[in-house]
């Protein structure tokens, strides 16, 4: 495969409502779009999942715009490819760090080669599951009330978990009140956003008579050592998300201990090929992995879905539904959800849904080309 074309478009997109975490929040999305064309005419979306500010990883959609636009696109351009599975590699070669920017742009080849080979992107990966259980992410709430509100609803629309993000002052008695209106049996967890530090430690332990799933990045969003520190004095599994950048990140946190599970989301670790290696790693471990989200639009989703159809994806994923998110998708069909699972879109070739290229122009508001 050749590429002749990859343009950026900036669209934003306002959230249903706004969403915050321990380190900051975020009423309106700004997403970056990718649009691949190949030297057979053949074309595929994709999505770089940086967020507007770095309080998530040092990345953001500035940043990677100007690398996509002045590094990642042109040396994708430069050369022609056997399969996408060669691009990360050659991404990597002297060009540190990016992971969002090099993902964005390694994707959209997974994408165009589906497409070219008429296949589903998930069947054209592997993936064996014909649907992925869902799994919702609720914001910082107003109130212990309020959130015990928001699980219960959550609940009943069908979501198989609830990941309740805290921090603290809005931890331990908050979650312990979902788990006493939710009952024993739901699927409950917590996502820290690094805002625990080692001396946390008795106050995390606190959690573990509330049987989570799992604790999910408590420290550092670099941290490996401290992690394992942690996980030695809890019961409920550490789950890492900022921390698993790479397949040796994911290596180096089963050698030290520092978690027992894995949140894989595609577009942190620099795309595809690393996130299926991660997938393969923790497979052999005994590691479960499940999907996780960046608030993508239904483009990014498309990926995650498909990725989250790899047999070792055994939790449930944070891949609601479009109506989750925004009042309308970029995409046709919207992603919907039908008693906790969304369908993988096995009987269409390439991302499995039409990009409603209408409406990304009327909600472009720059864009730029990068040609061969
Ligand atoms: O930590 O998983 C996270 C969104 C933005 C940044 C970080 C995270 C999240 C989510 C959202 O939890 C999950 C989703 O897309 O529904
Ligand atoms: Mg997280």
């Amino acid at each position: 495969m050749r590429l002749d074309q990859i343009t950026l478009r900036e669209i934003r997109l306002a959230l249903k409502e706004p969403f915050r975490i321990s380190s900051g929040e975020i009423r309106e999305r700004r997403i970056l779009l990718l649009e691949l064309v190949g030297d057979d005419g053949a074309t595929a979306w994709s999505e770089c999942v940086a967020g507007e500010a770095p309080n998530y990883s040092p990345e953001t959609i500035d940043t990677a715009w100007t690398m996509i636009e002045r590094y990642v696109a042109p040396r994708a351009l430069s050369r022609a490819f056997e399969h996408p599975g060669e691009a990360h590699a050659f991404f990597e070669q002297d060009f540190r760090g990016h992971q969002m920017a090099k993902a964005a742009v390694e994707m959209g080849l997974w994408g165009l080669a589906a497409a070219q080979a008429s296949d589903p992107l998930a069947r054209f990966i592997g993936g064996t599951r014909p649907g992925i259980e869902v799994g919702i992410s609720l914001g910082i709430q107003s109130s212990p009330d309020a959130l015990v509100a928001r699980v219960v609803a959550a609940l009943d629309e069908g979501y198989r978990k609830v990941k309740i993000k805290i921090e603290p002052g809005r931890d331990v008695e908050w979650v312990r009140a979902a788990r006493n209106a939710a009952g024993a049996a739901a699927h409950l967890m917590a996502d820290a956003n690094n805002a625990y530090t080692l001396d946390d430690a008795d106050r995390l332990a606190g959690f573990d008579e509330l049987d989570l799933m799992m604790i999910e990045q408590p420290l550092a969003w670099d941290d490996l050592v401290r992690h394992a520190e942690l996980q030695r004095r809890l019961r409920t599994p550490i789950c890492l998300d900022e921390s698993i950048t790479s397949l040796d990140r994911a290596q180096d946190m089963v050698a030290l201990g520092s978690g027992r599970i894995v949140n894989i989301k595609p577009g942190r670790v620099g795309g595809f090929t690393s996130a299926i290696a991660i997938h393969d790693y923790c497979q052999q471990m005994g590691i479960p992995v499940w999907c996780g989200g960046m608030f993508e639009s239904g483009v990014g989703r498309a990926y995650n879905v498909a990725l989250a159809s790899l047999p070792n994806f055994t939790l449930p994923g944070d891949v609601s539904p479009s109506a989750r998110y925004w009042a309308r998708d970029i995409v046709d069909p919207e992603w919907t959800m039908h008693d906790g699972i969304v369908r993988v879109p096995l009987d269409r070739p390439g991302i499995g849904v039409a990009v409603d290229a209408a409406s990304i122009a009327a909600l472009t508001v720059r864009s730029a080309s990068v040609r061969r």
